[in-house]
């Protein structure tokens, strides 16, 4: 039989609802419904418009629901034109991570989600770490130091003394489905207040910065049935009360790792590539070393208690905020300008703090050049390629220092996700890296989601191994072999890291 999942994916620029069939070698994600996010500024205050959020995912629900499948092989097999099926099997809920609502003692939303870009954790990371050092956060949570993570904002958070529980957005979101309350353990994984070794929260860590113990909910995994639709929602999405939402690998990050597809004893690496590029390795066990601390390598949880040991590197965040910047759309056009402008003409460190905020990204990158005594790209094209080279280039350390970390060889690099169909960044990435690289699948994390949901309802896919594998059969990937001259790279990374 095959089974409709509903993955509801919710990116920092778009959110969309796929519909997922999977039964014995079938894996196929049907988009039914998409919808802009992004950043909100009102007042002094960057948002996520967590309601619109919301409505969008009932709208999006209720197409998946009523999306007929299986009508062409039920006449084809002679069963006549009996209709195809409807409805949904279960439905799970993934996002961008270390971002929460806060609820009162009744169970209700205090105001719009704050976005982790928002200003307020500006120099807060430094008072926190007045009250606990950065050897301790990293020997409890193992994670890497970003100036949004949970504590940070929670740090910065006036609407704490009304707040009886903290829900990550996911899990709101599926509390407004379910009626259910609690805290899928990938996504809890990113606050800096859960303890990587304990597997759950750190009260002390919680204690020692003023949050009360009592406002994060139980951890449940990933796998984990969440409740049955509450009656309204039901109605609404035209749905049977009794569909599950289903807990699945609720950070974005962790579910698009679950759709890497390797083969078992690959030695691997992956960029989950979108707004950010998440680059790093899969690992058994968390490395909570001085060196792996001295990196800033990040030990999140995975699915399946596997460790994503990795660097959040900005990603093609920059390139997003330039062409909404240009006010153009012609992502395409650039790319293949770009792949023939001039190569190393400009370079800049993409993880540099000023591009972190929404803003004019063409003149913080013009300012980078200034600090940096660097003409600045003179055309849009010659912007772009300083972008993609200085991605590329950002990944082949990560990936060096990560595997020098961990003490892990790599022979592949997969990249995943919406990036990976970025031709010219995929090449230049197998350029600088040195490695063959492996692209797709574009809807990784849509794919992890109803992977991990079709295993709780009882498909036979007990290991990532066996996921991946179903990932592998069912997709086309693109291979890219590194090209040009290995110097050059090495020359770059000098000329914008130095030699260290
Ligand atoms: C990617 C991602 C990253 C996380 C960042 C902020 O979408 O989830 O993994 O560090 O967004 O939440």
């Amino acid at each position: 039989m095959t089974l409709r999942l509903a993955a509801v994916d919710l990116g920092a620029s778009s959110g969309r609802v796929m519909l997922g069939r999977v039964g014995p070698g079938q894996l196929e994600l049907t988009e039914v419904h998409r919808f802009w996010n992004g950043p909100v500024q009102v007042g002094d205050t960057l948002h996520w418009d967590i309601l619109a959020l919301y409505r969008e995912i009932l709208v999006g629900l209720r197409k998946a629901g009523a999306l007929e499948s299986g009508a062409r092989e039920a006449s084809a097999g002679g069963a006549g034109a009996a209709g195809g099926e409807r409805g949904l099997q279960g439905i799970g809920i993934d996002s961008w991570a270390v971002d929460y609502g806060l609820l009162d003692g009744r169970g209700k939303l205090l105001g719009n989600p704050v976005h982790y870009r928002d200003a307020r954790t500006d120099g807060v990371m430094e008072r926190v770490l007045q009250k606990v050092s950065a050897d301790e956060l990293y020997a409890v949570t193992g994670l890497q130091q970003l100036p949004f993570n949970t504590i940070y904002q929670l740090a910065a958070e006036d609407r704490l003394e009304q707040a009886e529980m903290l829900l990550m957005i996911p899990d709101l979101l599926s509390y407004w489905l379910t009626g259910q309350p609690g805290a899928e353990a990938t996504n809890a994984s990113t606050t800096q207040l859960y303890d990587v070794r304990a597997r759950g929260w750190s009260d002390t860590l919680a204690q020692r910065i003023g949050v009360p113990a009592g406002l994060l909910p139980e951890i449940r995994e990933a796998g984990q049935v969440i409740g049955p639709l509450l009656q309204a929602v039901a109605e609404e999405t035209g749905l049977e009360p009794t569909t599950p939402v289903i807990a699945v690998g609720s950070h974005d990050t962790a579910s698009s790792v679950v759709a890497v597809p390797a083969t078992e004893g690959d030695r691997f690496a992956y960029i989950s590539s979108g707004t950010w590029s998440l680059v790093g390795l899969e690992l058994d066990e968390p490395v909570l070393s001085g060196e792996a601390q001295q990196a800033n390598f990040t030990n999140e949880g995975g699915v399946d208690g596997r460790t994503r040991f990795l660097k959040n590197v900005m990603g093609l965040w920059i390139l997003q905020e330039c062409l909404r910047v240009w006010g153009t759309g012609d992502l395409a056009g650039l790319l293949r300008e770009a792949a023939d402008a001039p190569a190393f003409a400009v370079l800049i460190d993409p993880d540099d703090p000023s591009f972190l905020a929404p803003g004019n990204m063409p003149r913080r990158v013009e300012e980078f050049c200034a600090k940096s005594g660097q003409e600045p790209p003179r055309t849009r094209a010659a912007l772009v390629r300083c972008v993609l080279e200085s991605l590329a280039l950002a990944y082949r350390r990560t990936l060096r220092l990560g595997q020098a970390v961990a003490g892990r060889e790599v022979e592949v690099v997969h990249v995943i996700g919406g990036g990976s169909q970025n031709e010219l960044l995929c090449q230049l990435t197998a350029d600088a890296c040195g490695l063959p690289v492996l692209a797709g699948p574009v809807e990784a994390s849509a794919l992890g989601n109803v992977l991990v949901q079709a295993r709780a309802l009882g498909e036979p896919l007990p290991d990532l191994t066996a996921m991946r594998a179903l990932v592998r059969a069912t997709h086309e990937l693109r291979a890219y072999h590194p090209q040009g001259k290995p110097a050059d790279w090495d020359a770059a990374e000098s000329r914008v890291f130095g030699t260290r």
